[in-house]
């Protein structure tokens, strides 16, 4: 029983053609479905129908973000576990979401909306299964990340959040930070063993969405990620720089209606014996930013 993967991230947006445009053109995502109100997209080398929504709504924001659970099974041992733990389910039925079937939805301690779901529409990705060439094609628009890698949503309280990822859904911390009296101010949680994490938990306001980043190959990739945000007149955040705590290289980035982006690669294999990594506060400049050594107010509370 398990939890597999980041699977999608569900948004508002008061544009959806400006929306579409910069994710299409600007990030070289693949539009996968539109419909009256919602546009559905994703990466070039992900499987599943799509791995973000969004919906028209005056208000920008996140809506909810799904994990995809290992076995069909999961979905109701998960589901006794979370209301055992004392957050209401709700089950939404076949048919109720496009490319997916029955999940569960529930709000996590920190008041975002999360979805536990294991029957997801396999569409494939762009290369196919026959003699599949082992790079995208070269005109693609762009950044073209392959896959989106994880998110991070903020917490009043950290540390119950973190605790119900844990113990309510079996995830493992990998890195935390604790502040002068012990208390954690962020924690990094890994469902796999491919990276150091799926999802990460911050303090800022309850219902927060900091960030969702897309994993790109190397640091090459990442510096041409920069040229391409700059070309287009994107609003960057922080970098090309790297994080100490996962080690990742990445870059902090704004889209057109003021949700952060990151594209990220590097971080390490997390066994399931590997120790937790542990920041002191006044360590974080360097957990944060390693080359920077500073803590940005904008990076810290600017959210959505
Ligand atoms: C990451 C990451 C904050 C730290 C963010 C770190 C918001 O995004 O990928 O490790 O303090
Ligand atoms: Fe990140």
């Amino acid at each position: 029983m398990g939890i597999l993967r980041l699977a999608h991230v569900d948004v508002r947006t008061p544009d959806l053609d400006l929306s579409t445009a910069y994710y299409t053109e600007v990030m070289g995502l693949q539009q996968v479905r539109r419909t009256d109100d919602a546009v559905y997209l994703k990466c070039w080398d992900e499987e599943d129908h799509h791995s973000l929504r969004m919906r028209y709504n005056p208000r920008t924001g996140l809506d909810s973000f799904t994990f995809r659970v290992e076995e069909e099974d999961d979905l109701h041992d998960f589901e006794k576990k979370v209301e055992a733990y004392g957050c209401p389910t709700q089950r939404v039925s076949r048919g109720g979401a496009i490319g997916q079937g029955e999940s569960i939805r529930f709000e996590v301690p920190s008041g975002q909306i999360m979805e536990l779901v294991w029957d997801i529409e396999k569409t494939g990705n762009i290369l196919g299964k026959h003699n599949p060439s082992p790079v995208p094609p070269p005109d693609m628009q762009g950044i073209a990340p392959p896959r989106m890698d994880h998110m991070l949503v903020n917490a009043e309280e950290v540390a119950e959040s973190a605790a119900f990822f844990i113990d309510v859904l079996g995830m493992r911390m990998t890195e935390q930070v604790l502040d002068g009296n012990g208390h954690q101010l962020g924690v990094w949680l890994a469902g796999n063993t491919r990276s150091p994490h799926d999802i990460a938990i911050v303090n800022g306001p309850n219902g927060a969405l900091h960030h969702w980043a897309y994993w790109l190959d190397d640091w090459d990739q990442i510096r041409k990620a920069a040229d391409t945000l700059a070309y287009n007149g994107v609003q960057i955040d922080q970098g090309p720089t790297r994080h100490g705590v996962t080690r990742g290289n990445t870059i902090y980035f704004f889209d057109p209606l003021g949700i952060r982006n990151e594209v990220f690669t590097g971080g390490y294999w997390v066994d399931p014996d590997t120790e937790i990594l542990t920041w002191t506060e006044d360590n974080f400049g360097k957990g944060l930013f390693y080359y920077e050594n500073v803590i940005s107010q904008r990076f810290l509370r600017m959210h959505t």
